[in-house]
């Protein structure tokens, strides 16, 4: 697996995480979030099983008003079994295998929880690598794991295998006409002759299964064309001992309010 990792720039553990002490408890906090918005709103949304929470439930408070899925978008990151996982010794452990001699660090604010919803482009995240995005250290990992069974009608994200090992790309600030805003505004510089170079692989997860992902791994949301939200946690550790991480002491970006490129102005095409 290391070799493949270092190889690929990812790998996919399944059942990496336990199911019924790990995973259960954040479906179940996040069934009980929904279940107070929708009650706060008078939303009638049904949440009487975790299932119907995450598919109908959600989609029934985001249909009355999208804000109000954002409020649940922000709470759920905060679901104290979320932060356990994010942080459990078990990630720690694997971070120093794939990256030898490593002191490894959490990132600050770069950890959450995704609802793609339908056919909603605004928060799809472009061809990126991860680095410009969060920063920290080059060669940090994300770790990708989904909340509900993933399908290939939901957009699963997709990966160029490989493509971590032209190094870090620059990138050019573009909305895609959609209003993004912050990471999502990145676009590759010469983005469609950088992808023509790589194949692209689109995994198939379910809860428990986590995707380990280099840093400068080429990767983007797939496009949800089914009828209920892509459910993932996503969260990335870094390595404190990497003269990159060191001399830009180790700062974030959008997930701080920190724009890269006053940090590292030669990422900006
Ligand atoms: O899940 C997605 O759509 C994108 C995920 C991503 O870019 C990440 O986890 O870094
Ligand atoms: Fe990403």
């Amino acid at each position: 697996m290391i070799k493949d990792f270092n190889d690929n720039g990812y790998i996919i553990i399944p059942g990496f995480f336990d199911i019924e002490t790990q995973v259960k408890p954040i479906q179940r906090g996040i069934q009980r979030i929904i279940a107070m918005v929708a009650d706060k709103y008078g939303v009638d949304a049904p949440c009487d099983t975790v299932e119907l929470a995450m598919t109908k439930g959600i989609m029934a408070i985001a249909q009355s008003d999208r804000s109000r899925a954002a409020e649940v978008y922000d709470a759920v990151k905060q679901i104290p079994e979320f932060m356990q996982l994010v942080s459990q010794p078990k990630n720690a452990d694997i971070f120093r295998e794939l990256r030898p001699q490593s002191d490894p660090g959490l990132a600050a604010g770069g950890y959450g929880i995704r609802m793609d919803f339908p056919s909603e482009d605004k928060f799809r995240a472009f061809w990126h690598q991860e680095f410009p995005a969060q920063l920290r250290s080059p060669d940090g990992i994300v770790f990708w794991t989904p909340l509900m069974p993933v399908t290939s009608d939901m957009g699963p994200v997709e990966l160029c295998p490989g493509s971590h090992k032209d190094g870090i790309v620059p990138v050019v600030k573009d909305d895609g006409g959609a209003g993004k805003t912050g990471a999502y505004a990145l676009r590759l510089h010469e983005e469609e002759k950088r992808l023509a170079k790589y194949e692209s692989v689109a995994p198939l997860t379910q809860p428990g299964d986590l995707i380990l992902m280099d840093f400068l791994t080429l990767h983007q949301s797939g496009a949800n064309r089914s009828d209920q939200p892509r459910w993932s946690m996503q969260f990335r550790w870094f390595n404190f001992n990497h003269p990159v991480g060191r001399q830009i002491g180790w700062k974030g970006a959008f997930a701080e309010g920190v724009d890269f490129a006053t940090v590292l102005p030669e990422l900006l095409a």
